[in-house]
């Protein structure tokens, strides 16, 4: 016996009960990933394939065994060593290589390349280079498959590295925690990068995790193709018959570098010859010809066919045509797909007594009661009535499957988001508050904002995201800052400020009938306004800003909390001083509405730029820049700003309150203006 044959008849001792015909389809799914794979990496030399090329190569089995069991319309959501699952899962290989070649014919248009395959004709989800990033993806698209009563799964890969990251836990918490069908496959493929897992894992027994989360879980031999297939079966059946999530762990190896620019400095060369003589495909194609089960010219039309798909294939992607650099700044956004459905008509149209909060609880309740994709989730929001008191009632009135509170997970739950708003829900998202959304940052900036990007115009991310704001209530330096800028920094994502009653009654509905992902920020001073609410038949539109109050002389920019104080600034300046203040409440801060701040300053010649936030690195200063920019000559003075002081937000009140922005120091800023800036 060679060694192929001891190792091939240990591999699979004994009969399979697996018909011949489904081993060779096996067998030839694997051979397909291999042939495809191993020309990228020549492809790489030639340059045809740039950036990071991370190849599957001695992983196969893993792909091919799990997939067989998936219907058409289940979900798999994978990582940046993607290209078999693409293949398996049913992209064809002509689009994946164009896909790598950064082609327009590619399956996510060329925008994505090597790391971000996806397709949603297959309901393919990526191609996820952040390590453990798909993860909370997997449970949002299993959590609105299950709230739309479909019976299908979602299967979700990723390497054991992701195992050491916080959203793996924070995911699987959530997939138990909530039931939902997915499953879990780790490729444990011993290294992370260069990192062996013993050197980052106490417990190298991926599955076992699993089982602390209360799932079901288990550890197979990933070179076995059957064995990985028949232990995903089993837990593909106890998904669809409701029973949960299920987790497994398959023991596998790559056989070339993390990827092409490692030079392997990590691992010694016997430790790879060892691993290759249990590579997935020659163990199986080696026992079934020796068990009877296959014929040498069976193997050799395998090759010769993948030999064949894999010549098209190329041929397919050198055929492609770039995308002009005219279409540089397509799928940012989605526009065609943005639902205009008025808000729901409230039977009483006449002005009434309200606060804020009752505004944004009202904007809540209409958006559940009306629209039944709407699902309402964040820490506290059901049992608590929401942190500020905002949701107060709505888990009597909609049940806890609609109004949802979660652990204290941030990334995973706004990731979950993210994927029920792929699988066909409008969820709104509550972040307590904007320092906690950091910890959310991920899934916001690198997935929401980027997926429709990366995809190709494919995914867009009907998400709504609710944030408190900002400081004034003592609450000190982790619960009070404005950082709402550096959301409005990202390409890709829209962020509202609602300062008025109305706004923040209605910004809601407009949000959600947008096709993008939105934040909307609200201020906490804001939830205890009293004032007189009119409603809007036709709602509010999100793409101006507002002019709050009429003025000759200068014009004063504020959004959010900051909005009332210039107008108490201006209402002074006027009483005080005779200076008539235009006040511009922004309302949006990404996309801003440069038209309104422009022609306003072409009226008074002068602008105050009012920001919460701290001075450095502003909203404030993006908009000075804009003034300077594009309407410099409309300037009769330098544009001047009035922002929170460089430090965090300190606990006392006298030492918050002079760390704000004051009406005082607004007044005394517009003085200046008002005198040339001197
Ligand atoms: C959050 C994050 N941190 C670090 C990286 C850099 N990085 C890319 S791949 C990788 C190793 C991941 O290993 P593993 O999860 O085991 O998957 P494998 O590459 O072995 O398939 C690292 C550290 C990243 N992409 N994302």
């Amino acid at each position: 016996m060679t060694n192929l044959q001891q190792a091939a008849a240990a591999t699979y001792p004994g009969k399979l009960r697996v018909s011949r015909e489904h081993l060779l389809k096996l067998l030839r799914q694997m051979t397909r990933v291999r042939r495809m794979e191993e020309k990228c990496a020549e492809l790489y030399t030639q340059e045809k394939i740039r950036g990071f090329l991370h190849l599957y190569i001695g992983e196969e089995a893993v792909g091919a065994g799990v997939i067989s069991n998936l219907e058409p319309d289940d979900a798999v959501v994978a990582t940046y060593r993607e290209h078999g699952h693409a293949l398996l899962h049913g992209t064809p290989m002509d689009k994946i290589l164009a896909e790598m070649f950064g082609k327009q014919s590619g399956c996510s248009g060329g925008r994505g390349g090597s790391m971000h395959l996806f397709d949603a004709s297959t309901r393919f989800f990526g191609g996820n280079a952040i390590v453990g990033g798909g993860l909370p993806l997997a449970v949002g698209l299993a959590l609105a498959d299950k709230l739309s009563g479909r019976n299908r799964i979602t299967v979700c890969f990723f390497g054991e590295g992701a195992a050491a990251e916080g959203v793996f836990h924070e995911s699987l918490n959530l997939a138990a925690l909530w039931q939902l069908p997915v499953l879990f496959v780790c490729e444990n493929n011993l290294y992370a990068m260069g990192t062996a897992l013993g050197l980052s894992q106490h417990q190298t027994d991926v599955h076992l995790m699993a089982e602390v989360h209360g799932m079901a879980s288990e550890g197979v031999d990933g070179m076995n193709v059957v064995d990985v297939e028949s232990a995903a079966r089993q837990a593909v059946n106890a998904i669809r018959a409701g029973e949960g999530p299920r987790f497994l762990e398959c023991r596998t190896y790559r056989f070339r570098a993390h990827s092409m620019f490692d030079p392997q400095l990590y691992r010694d060369k016997s430790e790879v010859e060892r691993w290759k003589k249990r590579d997935p495909i020659a163990l199986l194609a080696q026992w079934m010809s020796d068990n009877g089960q296959m014929h040498e010219d069976e193997l050799n039309t395998i090759e010769t066919d993948v030999a064949a798909e894999v010549a098209q294939a190329i041929e397919f992607a050198e055929e492609g045509t770039w995308e002009p650099v005219e279409q540089l700044t397509n799928h940012v956004y989605e526009l065609s797909d943005t639902d205009s459905a008025p808000p729901p008509s409230t039977p009483n149209l006449e002005p009434f007594d309200s606060t804020y909060r009752e505004a944004c609880r009202l904007a809540l309740e209409e958006a559940l009661q009306h629209d039944s994709r709407v699902l309402f989730m964040g820490e506290d929001v059901g049992h608590y009535g929401g942190c500020y008191a905002v949701s107060r009632g709505l888990l009597d009135q909609f049940g806890p499957e609609r109004v949802r509170d979660t652990p204290l997970s941030e990334n995973a739950f706004t990731g979950a988001g993210i994927g029920a708003a792929l699988g066909g829900l409008r969820p709104i998202v509550e972040i307590m508050t904007v320092n906690f959304s950091l910890l959310a940052m991920d899934q916001i900036v690198n997935t929401a904002a980027a997926l429709l990007h990366m995809s190709g115009g494919q995914f867009n991310v009907p998400l709504v995201i609710r944030v408190a704001t900002g400081a004034g209530r003592q609450l000190g330096a982790q619960h009070s800052h404005s950082l709402e800028n550096w959301y409005a920094h990202v390409p890709g994502l829209k962020v509202l400020a609602p300062a008025t009653l109305e706004d923040a009654r209605y910004m809601l509905w407009a949000a959600l009938q947008d096709a993008n992902p939105v934040l909307i920020f609200e201020h906490v001073r804001l939830y205890n306004m009293t004032g007189t609410l009119h409603p809007q038949p036709q709602g509010v539109d999100i793409s101006r800003a507002a002019i709050r109050r009429a003025g000759r002389d200068l014009t004063l920019i504020a959004y959010g909390g900051a909005v009332h104080k210039a107008l108490e600034a201006a209402e002074n300046l006027a009483g005080q001083e005779g200076i008539e203040v235009e006040v511009i409440d922004l309302r949006i801060l990404r996309p801003l509405d440069r038209p309104t701040l422009i022609a306003s300053l072409a009226r008074t010649h002068r602008a105050v730029v009012i920001d919460e936030a701290w001075k450095t690195g502003s909203l404030a200063g993006e908009i000075s820049a804009i003034l300077m920019e594009e309407a410099f000559w409309e300037l009769d003075a330098p544009v001047s700003r009035v922002c929170t002081e460089e430090v965090p937000i300190p606990y006392p009140h006298h030492l918050e309150e002079a760390a704000l922005p004051q009406v005082e120091k607004i007044m005394e800023s517009c003085r200046q203006v008002m005198r040339g800036g001197l």
